[in-house]
């Protein structure tokens, strides 16, 4: 790669971050309190306008969305089996298996990728204590479904929502389905707190007891009633969130017309597969996955990112390989899923994040074309 592309490089997302001296009022009262953490003054107040904006009944914050999943699984006591899919990050099934139970790996559908719910009976044994679906890259599992299925077996539901911030189903925030739902700010998010995590849910015992697993099960100065952690997100974290959340709004509408542009630049091409729009979901546009299917397309995925790894543009495999085939997981748990095996063999995850040009964007798609032309004309 030449000095000017090296320098020029467009990676698959780009943290959104506030201006400066925004960042700087809201951290400056720190100086004067010296509170650094420990559920402090901006830890409250992010609480409180997160709720509001995700609309959920109840909502805890955590130092990530790790372990805002690994520790829900604890709190509510799961045992057994967990019905869940591979075509995720790492943090869902490692989550999972952290907790010492046993993943059962369903296969997803090829519209949304989400979980096929008509494979998800077949799966349920007397050991399945739960369904930990995932809404990847933003689309919405079919809930609906799920809660149906969930209230026949009476399992319980958490909900992997790390990419669906501030999404809404049928005019209800995605975080009021399920038993509880959680929220990664990681600093490639939709929303940051540069590393952290929320957990929306409505039983108040489950919050007492998130809230025991995040702080040593600390409940006062002589309590300590559960072997808890530490999960906890500092002040320095809310107020990054603080300052980002008041720019939300327009963060979405710039991705939207990123994804715009580069479903008007795509559309039609043979052998490119993007996902179905999916109805009555407001949508983040938190990623923009792209399937090339070889036969079709002329070359296959890896041939496109390594070409526009040559012209330094930094495309992402999410989610290749399956969880199910990492090296720690390989053999030990069963789980025929197909679909998301071939799916993971096709996907790319184009960068998209607010500030991306229309000129990176015609860049990015006119090299996939030239490759496609490359095959053809040959
Ligand atoms: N469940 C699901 C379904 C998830 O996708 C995730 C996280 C979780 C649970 C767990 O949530 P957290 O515990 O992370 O809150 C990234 C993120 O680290 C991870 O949060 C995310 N999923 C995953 C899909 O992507 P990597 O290993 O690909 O990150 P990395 O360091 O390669 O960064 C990707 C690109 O982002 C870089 O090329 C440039 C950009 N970037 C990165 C960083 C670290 C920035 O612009 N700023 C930054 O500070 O995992």
């Amino acid at each position: 790669m030449d000095e000017r592309k090296k320098n020029n490089k467009i990676l698959v997302t780009r943290s959104s971050m506030p201006p400066i001296d925004e960042y700087i009022e809201e951290i400056k009262g720190l100086w004067d309190n010296h509170w650094l953490t420990n559920m402090g003054e901006k830890h409250k107040e992010l609480e409180g306008k997160l709720k509001e904006y995700l609309e959920v009944q109840e909502l805890s914050l955590f130092s990530n969305g790790h372990m805002a999943l690994e520790l829900t699984i604890q709190a509510m006591n799961l045992s057994g089996e967990v019905i869940t899919t591979p075509f995720t990050f790492a943090s869902t099934t490692h989550a999972i298996v952290r907790n010492g139970l046993t993943p059962v790996f369903c296969d997803i559908n090829p519209i949304d990728y989400t979980i096929d719910v008509n494979k998800i009976e077949e799966l349920i044994t007397d050991k399945t204590s739960a369904i930990i679906p995932v809404h990847v890259y933003g689309n919405i599992c079919e809930v609906e479904e799920i809660e149906k299925i969930a209230q026949k077996y009476n399992l319980k539901v958490i909900y992997d929502s790390a990419h669906a911030f501030g999404e809404a189903y049928k005019g209800k925030g995605i975080g009021q389905y399920g038993d509880a739902s959680i929220f990664s700010f990681h600093a490639t998010k939709v929303f940051n707190t540069i590393e952290g995590g929320a957990v929306a849910y409505t039983d108040k015992e489950l919050g007492l007891n998130l809230y025991r697993l995040k702080n040593f099960g600390i409940r006062g100065p002589e309590i300590v009633d559960w072997v808890g952690t530490n999960a906890k997100m500092n002040e320095f974290q809310a107020a990054m969130g603080i300052c980002n959340l008041r720019y939300i709004d327009q963060e979405i509408k710039k991705r939207k017309r990123v994804v715009r542009k580069y479903l008007e630049l795509l559309n039609g091409i043979p052998g490119i597969v993007f996902c179905k729009k999916q109805i009555n979901v407001k949508e983040n546009y938190s990623y923009f996955p792209v399937r090339f299917d070889e036969e079709i397309f002329g070359v296959g995925r890896d041939i496109v990112l390594e070409e526009l790894k040559n012209e330094g543009i930094f495309a992402r495999k999410y989610f290749y390989p399956l969880t199910s085939q990492f090296e720690c997981y390989k053999g030990r748990y069963l789980g025929n899923t197909p679909i998301a095996e071939h799916v993971s063999k096709q996907i790319l995850t184009l960068p998209l994040y607010a500030d991306l040009k229309m000129e990176d964007v015609e860049k990015i798609c006119m090299i996939i074309k030239r490759l496609k032309y490359k095959k053809k004309g040959n």
